[in-house]
């Protein structure tokens, strides 16, 4: 049994990517497509050791089409998810274009696999901000433990989560200081090179970032509406992996063993948390790696019930191109999907 599987914005980071991991883990395909906008129609990119070229997402036909794996940006998921939905092609979109419509799910499979039943409403399924996704597979096994009350994360976001032109514009700049050129910021509002940037994604009314509300709102829907979130985003010149330091209190008390232990049993989670030099994980160790690491599980004494937790994960893999196959893979291991083109 395979599946056609369309990969939409196949030629960004998130897309080759996803392109990556679908071949990686064997997910059955029957065939795979590349799709982005016309102007890249025609570039080749990697798929296993076969080479795609891209075709236009314009003129792109998804009635056989069985999944699509879409990492286009907000703007073209608006436009495109729905339309494809309709021709009965299930869409797990990037973006965060739907993931607080109450018509589809919003899913990590580690943490809320039961609320994908929903998604046949629009045929569309969110997969959330990669900020979200590693705080919410540590957090998930913890709050059955001992309900988490609330939540007070930083986070230290890699230039990778703007794409490739942040990459780019960090690898520039730093070149630039080396040679003593003239630093240009284009892509991130301040120079990112040597420095950090508390600001990421649009400005809303009450002066927090859309990064830190898609936090707090998507927090509510995957794992409880009654958990208080309050989060500062972070820009740093990292190339790979979003780290952050997250204090918790809980409802009921849980030490720092307690959370260790479960913590090290839990799907998706790898501690790394020696009290030595060292013993502890980086974002430049989590790159290319599918776990979601903890280490630093230490408890609080200033509040009742507290912890603090450091949590590093790739943010292209499980921030976004990993949960993404996991939740197709999810789709066909509970029978939800059949493909339309029968083996012959
Ligand atoms: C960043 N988290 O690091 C963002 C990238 O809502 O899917 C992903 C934005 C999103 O800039």
């Amino acid at each position: 049994m395979g599946f056609k599987v369309a990969v939409v914005g196949a030629t960004g980071n998130v897309g080759r990517e996803m392109l990556n991991i679908l071949e990686e883990r064997g997910f059955p395909v029957s065939e795979v497509v590349a799709l982005a906008s016309r102007r890249s129609q025609g570039t080749e990119v990697s798929f296993g050791d076969r080479t795609l070229k891209v075709k236009a997402l314009e003129t792109y036909d998804f009635s056989d089409t069985d999944i699509a794996l879409m990492s286009a940006g907000g703007n073209v998921s608006k436009e495109w998810s729905p339309k494809i939905g309709k021709q009965g092609c299930v869409v797990i979109d990037n973006s965060s274009a739907f993931r607080t419509d109450p018509d589809v799910p919003l899913i990590v499979p580690e943490v809320n696999p039961d609320a994908i039943d929903g998604f046949s409403k629009k045929n569309i399924i969110a997969n959330p901000n990669c900020s979200t996704a590693q705080m919410l597979v540590a957090l998930k096994p913890l709050h059955d433990a001992a309900t988490i009350r609330r939540v007070v994360v930083s986070t230290y976001q890699s230039v990778s989560g703007a794409g490739k032109e942040g990459m780019d514009e960090l690898f520039t700049q730093t070149r630039a200081v080396f040679v003593a050129d003239p630093v240009e910021a284009k892509k991130f509002t301040k120079r990112i090179a040597f420095n950090v940037i508390p600001h990421i994604d649009v400005f809303m009314e009450d002066g927090t970032t859309k990064e830190e509300w898609k936090m707090v709102a998507e927090t509510k829907k995957m794992l409880d509406p009654k958990i208080k979130v309050t989060a500062t985003c972070v820009r740093v010149p990292v190339f790979i992996g979003h780290s952050e330091a997250v204090n918790l209190e809980f409802e009921k008390p849980i030490t720092a063993d307690e959370a260790r232990d479960i913590l090290r049993e839990a799907p998706g989670c790898l501690v790394i948390d020696k009290h030595e030099d060292g013993g502890y994980i980086t974002p430049i160790e989590s790159a290319g790696e599918d776990a979601t690491y903890i280490s630093r599980i230490r408890e609080d004494s200033t509040i009742d019930n507290g912890l603090n937790l450091w949590i590093v994960s790739d943010n292209l893999r499980k921030g976004a191109a990993l949960n993404t196959v996991q939740i197709a893979e999810l789709l066909v291991a509970r029978r939800l999907i059949q493909p339309k083109q029968k083996a012959a």
